[in-house]
């Protein structure tokens, strides 16, 4: 499907800041939008007694149209970091729990509950070591608690509602404090009324990066993808194509995907024509890394991958349950492209 659309791609990755209006094909692509399924309520083409084709091919088109205009247009998409003070060797971190609307892709608006105003929440990055504190102030209708999810904190610290700590009502605040011991890929996200406050945005990324970094691969970009489905159906970092952004790299590239299951399903996430080269599980580098192009992952684990980026081009790159990236409608959700420039 990208062969079409190839030359196109690549021109816009390489116009990448120049900007295009969004026009016609955006509003079109709203309107498909509201159609395309969030969740599992999907009717496929043979039980509607087939489809227009026409309609079809044109409403794909739109979609692939909207995500090259807006190319760009989205420069957190990739994450943001959240800034810190410092309180004598303790870095001091902000938390706000909010609960507000987030257009998931465009036209589709839901109400959502965010850390500081965004899903994910800004990522948590700090260095193996450090004292961490993280102020959590709750402006939600209803009581929250935060768990740092693969970081080794103490038990106090640990997050849980009524097992390790009182919960955090609304208009009240909690202070979490811990050493960041155990380097890696973590996350933090709610432990209270998940299912429902995790999948509708309260997650985030939690690095913390090795003091030793003798073992530690050399790359061109570190990319967090952070998966969801639930609460605000499928998507990757909080949006679903064709409102995600590419990766963009040049030929001669390596590049480091921290992948984050924080939805309620198992997610294969598959890149065409390349392999991805496994370095680390939950955190844990793995003594012999293994290749795959497409990587199961799991609610709550975490992967590292490593890609080298040799073969220049548009490489789709969507979760491989397709239900979860492509309808009659187009494709969606779980979908964004690798863009190798030569
Ligand atoms: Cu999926």
């Amino acid at each position: 499907m990208f062969n079409l659309t190839r030359r196109r791609f690549l021109k816009a990755a390489a116009a990448v800041g120049a900007m295009f209006g969004a026009g016609a094909a955006g509003s079109k692509i709203a309107q498909a939008n509201n159609t395309q399924p969030t969740r599992m309520n999907m009717r496929l083409p043979w039980q509607d007694g087939g489809v227009d084709w026409k309609q079809m091919d044109a409403e794909h088109e739109a979609g692939v149209k909207y995500f090259l205009e807006n190319v760009g247009k989205d420069p957190n998409f990739w994450g943001v970091q959240l800034p810190f003070t410092m309180d004598g060797d303790v870095k001091v971190f902000e938390l706000e729990c909010v609960e507000a609307p987030w257009e998931v892709s465009p036209g589709n608006v839901l109400d959502a509950m965010m850390y500081n105003g965004t899903i994910p929440g800004p990522t948590i990055r700090v260095t193996e070591g450090e004292k961490v504190r993280v102020n959590v102030t709750n402006k939600m209708n209803q009581s929250h608690g935060v768990h740092f999810h693969g970081v080794h904190t103490p038990n106090s610290m640990d997050g849980v509602p009524y097992v390790t700590q009182p919960p955090i009502q609304p208009g009240t605040k909690f202070t979490y404090e811990f050493v960041a011991k155990n380097a890696g890929t973590h996350m933090y996200h709610s432990h209270h009324n998940a299912a429902e406050q995790t999948s509708r945005g309260l997650m985030g990324a939690f690095i913390i990066d090795p003091v030793d970094t003798t073992n530690e691969p050399s790359v061109n970009g570190d990319y967090v993808m952070l998966l969801n489905d639930a609460g605000i159906g499928f998507a990757l970092n909080g949006r679903g194509f064709p409102a995600t952004q590419p990766i963009i790299t040049k030929k001669g590239d390596r590049i480091r995907i921290r992948y984050m299951n924080e939805g309620l399903q198992i997610h294969p996430m598959h890149l065409h024509g390349m392999y991805q080269m496994v370095i680390a599980k939950d955190g844990a580098r793995l003594p012999s890394p293994y290749l795959v192009d497409t990587l199961n992952i799991a609610p709550g684990e975490r992967y590292d991958v490593l890609v080298d980026c040799q073969e220049p081009g548009v490489w789709a790159f969507h979760c491989h349950i397709l239900s979860h990236a492509e309808s009659v409608h187009g494709m969606f959700g779980m979908v964004t492209v690798l863009i190798i420039q030569e």
